[in-house]
């Protein structure tokens, strides 16, 4: 497996699987959320309404997947990172379960190549040093990366790719 970093609007990158900040609505938001269904089109927003009418809401930490409408990649997995500021011991935990249940699905559907966002640093408010450490710890462990090709993390701003760079240097 290749990790790659980039500083990019992750809607534009080429690969298989793109994955969305989503929140428990699937419906939908601002940030990354709000750029995948603007760029991806209606029919992202009808496949995340087909989900959330067989299973409900998506809980923090898990994560669905659905077509990726007009964008050039061929799905979006969807996960709900934690919210910083509310309760909890397990922020970190669920942090860490974006990572592993998009991945799993991507195996899952043979997806060989997939970019993440900076999952709950931006609206969510998670502090960016200690999801970086998360999200990367948590990818280059995974039993399932045997299976894909290529996980490139997208940073949109400069803070986290500065501290996604100096994380993944000491990899
Ligand atoms: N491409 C890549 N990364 C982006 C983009 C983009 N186009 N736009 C923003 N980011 P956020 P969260 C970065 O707020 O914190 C939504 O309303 C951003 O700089 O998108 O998980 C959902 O519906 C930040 O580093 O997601 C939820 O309600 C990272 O993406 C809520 O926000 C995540 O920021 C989820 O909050």
């Amino acid at each position: 497996m290749k990790l790659k970093l980039l500083q990019s609007d992750i809607t534009t990158v080429r690969v298989d699987a793109i994955v969305n900040a989503a929140n428990t609505s699937l419906l939908g938001g601002g940030g990354v959320d709000g750029a995948i269904h603007r760029k991806g089109g209606s029919e992202i927003l009808e496949a995340c309404r087909k989900v959330r009418a067989t299973q409900g809401k998506c809980n923090p930490g898990e994560a669905v997947i659905t077509t990726a409408g007009n964008l050039s990649a061929k799905y979006v997995i969807h996960t709900v990172g934690r919210v910083w500021n509310t309760g909890g011991k397990d922020k970190e935990r669920l942090l860490a379960n974006c990572y592993t249940k998009a991945l799993r699905l991507a195996v899952e559907n043979g997806i060989k190549t997939i970019a993440f966002p900076n999952i709950s640093t931006g609206i969510y408010k998670f502090p960016k040093e200690l999801a970086a450490k998360i999200a990367v710890d948590t990818v280059t462990n995974d039993p399932g990366l045997t299976h894909i090709k290529e996980v490139i993390f997208i940073c949109f701003d400069e803070e986290n790719y500065k501290i996604y760079a100096k994380i993944i240097e000491a990899v």
